[in-house]
C-alpha cells in the first residue's frame, strides 16, 4: 500500500505497511481502486453527459477515501461496483467492450503513486483537495443544495488526475480546486444558514447529566436534526461531540430541549474519551478511529463512515439502534462535570460571519482607536502529535489587544480558556465547522473592504493546523485568494515535493509553524 494523504504519516512520508490511522493495506488497495474506477468515470463524462448519478457517485466516493471515513472493505466493494454501474450507465455496454477505446479505464492508482515527484505532488494536491470538498458538496446536498460547476469541477478534476500532464498544466487546477472549494463552502455556508438559521453566540457546557443520552459526532447537521426529531420526548439527552459542537448556534438546532451541551474534546481523544462512556456514539462524518472492544458495541456509523461489524444507519435514517442503545445504557447515575483540555467548564461557539458582521462597525472603530491590535485566525484540526501543544501556547501568547477566530477542531486546544473580552466580545470567537473558513474568509474580505486595503495589508495572521484532505482544500482556497504568510502545522503535508514547497514559500510566502514566541515576534513584526 501507499498513502501520505494525511499529517499522521508513517514517517512523514508515507504509509506502506498499514495507515498510523488504523487503515489495512487491504482497505488502502481497495481506496484506490475506487479512486482509479471514480476517475475511469470522470474520463466517462468527456463525451458523454454526466448525470445526477454520475455527480453523487463521485462525490460520495471521494467522500469514502478521506482520512477515517471508511475501514470496511465490502463498503468500499459496493462502491466501487456502484461507480462502475454510473459508468455503465453513461457509456451502455463500456465495460464489456471487445475493442477498448482507451477513453473510460479505471486508472491505475500506481501510476499516480510511482510519478515524477512533481507531478505526483502536483495531482496529489488537486487529489486531496476534492476528497475534502466531496466531503461539504455531499453535506450541502443533504440538505437539498447543489451547485452545476460544482458538481462539473469533480469531473474535471479528477480527469486531470488521470491524464499526462506537466507541471505548467497542473499548477493551474490546483488553484482552481481553491476556487471551486470557495464556491462550495459558500453552498453549504447557504445550506446549513437557509436551512437552520445563521448561528448566533452560544455558551455550551461540558457536563453531561445524569439520565440516558447520545454522543453525535461528525459534520452532518442534517443527520443531527434528524435525531433530535426522533429522540423527541423520549427521555435522551443529545450532547455534541468534535466538529459537531457549533450546532449549538443554529436557531433551528439549539430549539431542542433536549440538545444538552458538548462532551469531549477533537477527535484524536475518543478511544479515551468513549472507552468508560454510558451511552452510544453516533458518527456522521470522519474522524473515526478503530473502535476499540470496550466501547465498540456503541459505535453507531451513518452516511460514508462505516467500520466492519459497527452498526450502519442507512438511508432510511432510521435510529432505533442507537435510541434503544441509549435506554439500554442508561447514561450516568449524577451529573458528570467534564472540562475541556485547560479545566474550563463550559466552551463558547456561534461566532459565524453572520454575527461578527453585524458588529463590523464596533469591530472596526475598535481597531481604528487602538483597543484591537490584531487578529489571529487559529484554526483547522487538531490530531495526536504532542507538537501541537504550540497551539495552545500560541493562543495564551497572543496580545491582550489581539483576538483570535477559530474553527475546526483544533480550537479543543484553546477554547475553554477565558482569555477575557475586548468591547463585549470575547478575545476568542469560534467561527464553526471547518467549512466555515468561508465565514472566516467572508469576515476578512469585509475588514480589508472597510480598511481600504488588501486582505494580506490587515493587522491579520493565518496560523493554521491541519490533518486531513478539508484542510488541504482549505489551503488551496486561501491560496487562490492569495493569502500570503500563512503558517502551517505541526508539519508540513508530505505530499509536498520540494519543489513544489520551494514554489509556495516564493509564491505565498507559507512557512512552518516555529515556536509560539517566534511566530508571534514575526508575525507581528516586533
Ligand atoms: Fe477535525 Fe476530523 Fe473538520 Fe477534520 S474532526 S480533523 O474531519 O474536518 O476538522
Ligand atoms: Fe497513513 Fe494517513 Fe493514509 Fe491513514 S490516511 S494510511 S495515516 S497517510
Amino acid at each position: 500500500m501507499f498513502c501520505y494523504q494525511c499529517e499522521q504519516t508513517a514517517g512523514c512520508t508515507g504509509c506502506t505497511q498499514s495507515g498510523v490511522c488504523g487503515k489495512s493495506a487491504d482497505t488502502a488497495r481497495l481506496q484506490d481502486e475506487l479512486t482509479g474506477a471514480l476517475i475511469g468515470l470522470a474520463r466517462a463524462t468527456e463525451s458523454n453527459p454526466a448525470t445526477q448519478n454520475t455527480y453523487q457517485t463521485i462525490i460520495e466516493g471521494l467522500f469514502t477515501t478521506i482520512t477515517n471515513v471508511s475501514f470496511d472493505d465490502d463498503a468500499i466493494i459496493r462502491q466501487i461496483e456502484k461507480t462502475h454501474a454510473a459508468k455503465e450507465e453513461l457509456v451502455p455496454g463500456c465495460g464489456s467492450c471487445g475493442a477498448p477505446c482507451g477513453k473510460t479505464e479505471d486508472y491505475d492508482m500506481q501510476q499516480l503513486w510511482n510519478d515524477n515527484e512533481d507531478i505526483r505532488s502536483l495531482k496529489s494536491l488537486i487529489l486531496f483537495g476534492l476528497r475534502g470538498m466531496a466531503a461539504y458538496a455531499y453535506h450541502a446536498q443533504m440538505l437539498g443544495y447543489q451547485d452545476d460547476e460544482v458538481n462539473d469541477f469533480f469531473c474535471e478534476g479528477l480527469f486531470k488526475v488521470g491524464y499526462e500532464n506537466t507541471m505548467e498544466e497542473l499548477l493551474p487546477t490546483v488553484l482552481k480546486v481553491g476556487e471551486i472549494n470557495l464556491k462550495c463552502m459558500a453552498l453549504l455556508d447557504k445550506a446549513n444558514t437557509e436551512s437552520y438559521g445563521t448561528p448566533t453566540p452560544a455558551v455550551v457546557p461540558l457536563t453531561v447529566e445524569k439520565g440516558p443520552f447520545i454522543v453525535v459526532t461528525g459534520h452532518d447537521l442534517k443527520d443531527l436534526e434528524l435525531l433530535l426529531e426522533q429522540t423527541k420526548d423520549k427521555g435522551i439527552n443529545i450532547y455534541t461531540h468534535g466538529e459537531m459542537l457549533p450546532a449549538h448556534a443554529y436557531p433551528k438546532l439549539k430549539k431542542y430541549p433536549h440538545l444538552k451541551g458538548n462532551f469531549g474534546t477533537a477527535w484524536q481523544n475518543q478511544q479515551k474519551e468513549f472507552a468508560n462512556l454510558p451511552a452510544p456514539a453516533l458518527f456522521t462524518t470522519n474522524c473515526l478511529m478503530p473502535p476499540k472492544a470496550s466501547y465498540a458495541d456503541r459505535v453507531f456509523t451513518t452516511e460514508v463512515v462505516a467500520f466492519p461489524d459497527t452498526v450502519h444507519i442507512g438511508e432510511d435514517k432510521d435510529f432505533t439502534p442507537v435510541i434503544e442503545k441509549a435506554l439500554e445504557l442508561g447514561g450516568f447515575a449524577e451529573d458528570m462535570e467534564f472540562t475541556g483540555i485547560n479545566g474550563g467548564n463550559k466552551v463558547q461557539t456561534g461566532f459565524g460571519h453572520g454575527t461578527i458582521l453585524s458588529v463590523a462597525d464596533k469591530v472596526v472603530e475598535a481597531v481604528k482607536a487602538g483597543d484591537i491590535s490584531h487578529f489571529f485566525l487559529v484554526a483547522g484540526c487538531d490530531g495526536a502529535r504532542p507538537g501541537r501543544n504550540y497551539y495552545t501556547e500560541f493562543v495564551k501568547q497572543t496580545p491582550k489587544d489581539s483576538i483570535i477566530l477559530t474553527l475546526a477542531c483544533g480550537k479543543y486546544r484553546f477554547n475553554d480558556l477565558d482569555l477575557g473580552e475586548i468591547g463585549g466580545l470575547p478575545r476568542i470567537m469560534d467561527m464553526g465547522q471547518c467549512n466555515d473558513a468561508y465565514g472566516a474568509i467572508q469576515v476578512a474580505v469585509a475588514l480589508a473592504d472597510a480598511f481600504g486595503c488588501g486582505v494580506n495589508d490587515l493587522p491579520l495572521s493565518f496560523v493554521l493546523s491541519w490533518y486531513e484532505q478539508k484542510a488541504v482544500c482549505i489551503l488551496l482556497t486561501l491560496l487562490h485568494l492569495g493569502i500570503k504568510n500563512i503558517r502551517l502545522g505541526p508539519s508540513l503535508p508530505a505530499f509536498l515535493s520540494p519543489n513544489i514547497l520551494n514554489f509556495l514559500v516564493e509564491n505565498y510566502g507559507i512557512a512552518p509553524i516555529t515556536t509560539p514566541e517566534e511566530d508571534l515576534k514575526a508575525l507581528l513584526g516586533k
